[in-house]
């Protein structure tokens, strides 16, 4: 070996550490939960709009609408609808939780729905969902209860939605409501779903509602959804007392944060500053701020917000993380994100285009260890219309999990995107992320398995849970 390869030897490795890479075959062989501790939640994850149906709030609103050019807002005009129903259809759904074996569920509760008018509150709602949680207990499934997913009812969208810092008092009001009444059954909370995400497909790329490109508002909005989150964490504290599975512990608050892979499109300065930016405006600014209190957003020129917000540090117990895929990063000075995201030809992709890049969470498990917290996968699936890709899909992000584990990583759980096929936002319901596919057409939106459920119960056992018949 040449001296210079010898001495360039420690940067390769470190370079190979830093990107990692999974041999398919190895996570093939390996049996997947044998690696994971007793008492790690394995579970599924939906959200209230997606799937219960007939919800009334700013994304309904939206979904009837059209662009200038009088294309509908949502793919092929689909509206959310009756969804798969489980709003009525919930012990169904439990029983399916059961045939996979999983401990845990998280699904979201639907403010629009408890709260339709500013002086309505609709307490048979709230009872069924507290009746949701007791049930899922009952069977042996930890509840982990999201606060907000995304929709907003229409009176608060009506005033400015996120943009108004008056939403954030009216947030704190209906969460304190929700902490009372599922406390007893609750522990595990997650106040906010991927505030980068709300704010950016609504704000900056205006693919959501309310369909701006501001990139201004943008960071307004995401400022004040940690805000809110920070709120949210407070109320939570205050009044959910009750320890319901008697760990020692009445409330676990997290935020499910949706992060992804920057990876620059070439070595250039211009790609690698670019990658870097938005690797830190997207995944980097939400970590740090609730890990020092202090929410600081800026892009060059544009944006620069750096404020300190009460209750902000020390404001969660777990970080949620949402992880999906890759995003190539190019320089783009036109665009208002300045930069233009794609995935090269040749990638593996799901259904919608994402790249399959499996490593991409156990770079970020090892990367958020350093908040000395523990980590949960909140989210993380596939849109995969034949059900054929989506065991492995699975069996290689367990395999991430695991191996950061093995590095000392305090992942405490896997909840796995999603239970059913569902309304999928701007895309409408052709992307298909469930492991039980669901017959929309039919009027028992009937569920049936993918290949996937089969590969999920293995997982179950090799962890001692035993999936049911
Ligand atoms: C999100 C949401 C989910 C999506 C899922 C698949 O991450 O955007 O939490 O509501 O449906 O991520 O895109």
């Amino acid at each position: 070996m040449s001296r210079r390869l010898l001495l360039a030897l420690p940067l390769l490795l470190a370079a190979c550490s830093e990107r990692p890479s999974f041999d398919p075959d190895v996570v093939k062989a390996t049996r997947l939960g044998e690696g994971l501790p007793a008492g790690f939640m394995l579970g599924t994850s939906t959200a209230a709009h997606q799937v219960e149906g007939g919800n009334e709030n700013q994304w309904s609103v939206w979904e009837r609408g059209q662009w200038p050019d009088g294309r509908p807002h949502i793919k092929d005009g689909a509206l959310s609808g009756a969804a798969t129903d489980s709003w009525n259809r919930f012990d169904e759904d439990v029983r399916l939780m059961e045939r996979l074996g999983s401990n845990a569920y998280r699904f979201s509760v639907e403010w629009a729905r408890l709260q339709p008018t500013p002086e309505a509150w609709d307490t048979e709602a709230l009872a069924r969902y507290q009746q949701w949680a007791r049930t899922l207990r009952q069977k042996g499934i930890t509840p982990l209860v999201t606060l907000y997913h995304f929709t907003l009812p229409t009176w608060v969208a009506d005033t400015g939605g996120w943009e108004n810092a008056a939403t954030l008092e009216a947030f704190e009001a209906y969460v304190a409501r929700v902490a009372e009444a599922l406390g007893g059954e609750v522990d595990w909370w997650c106040t906010i779903n991927e505030p980068n995400v709300y704010a950016v497909l609504g704000y900056l790329e205006g693919e959501w509602p309310p369909g701006k490109q501001d990139m201004k508002a943008t960071a307004t909005v995401l400022s004040h959804l940690l805000e809110a989150h920070a709120l949210a964490a407070r109320q939570l504290r205050l009044k959910d007392t009750v320890d319901a599975d008697g760990d020692g512990h009445a409330t676990r608050v997290g935020l499910a944060h949706h992060v992804r892979v920057f990876q620059p499109a070439s070595g250039t300065t211009a790609d690698t500053t670019v990658a870097a930016l938005t690797d830190s405006f997207f995944n980097e600014s939400v970590v740090e701020s609730v890990r020092t209190g202090r929410i600081r957003l800026s892009v060059p020129g544009q944006v620069s917000i750096d404020r300190e917000v009460a209750d902000l540090k020390g404001s969660i117990d777990y970080l949620g993380i949402n992880y999906y895929t890759r995003d190539y990063v190019r320089q783009y000075l036109g665009e208002p994100a300045l930069s233009r995201q794609y995935v090269p030809r040749g990638r593996e992709k799901n259904d919608l285009g994402w790249e399959l890049y499996p490593e991409g969470l156990y770079l970020f498990l090892t990367r958020y260890a350093k908040l000395g917290l523990p980590l949960m996968v909140t989210e993380n699936g596939m849109a995969d219309h034949s059900g054929e890709r989506r065991p492995y899909f699975l069996q290689s992000h367990v395999y991430a999990v695991e191996q950061a584990r093995a590095q000392g990583v305090e992942v405490l759980g896997y909840f796995h995107w999603s239970l059913l096929d569902n309304f999928e936002w701007a895309e409408g319901y052709e992307p298909k992320f469930g492991l039980f596919a669901v017959d929309l057409a039919s009027p028992e939106k009937t569920r049936t398995d993918t290949p996937a459920v089969a590969t999920f119960q293995d997982i179950a056992r090799n962890l001692g849970l035993t999936p049911l018949p």
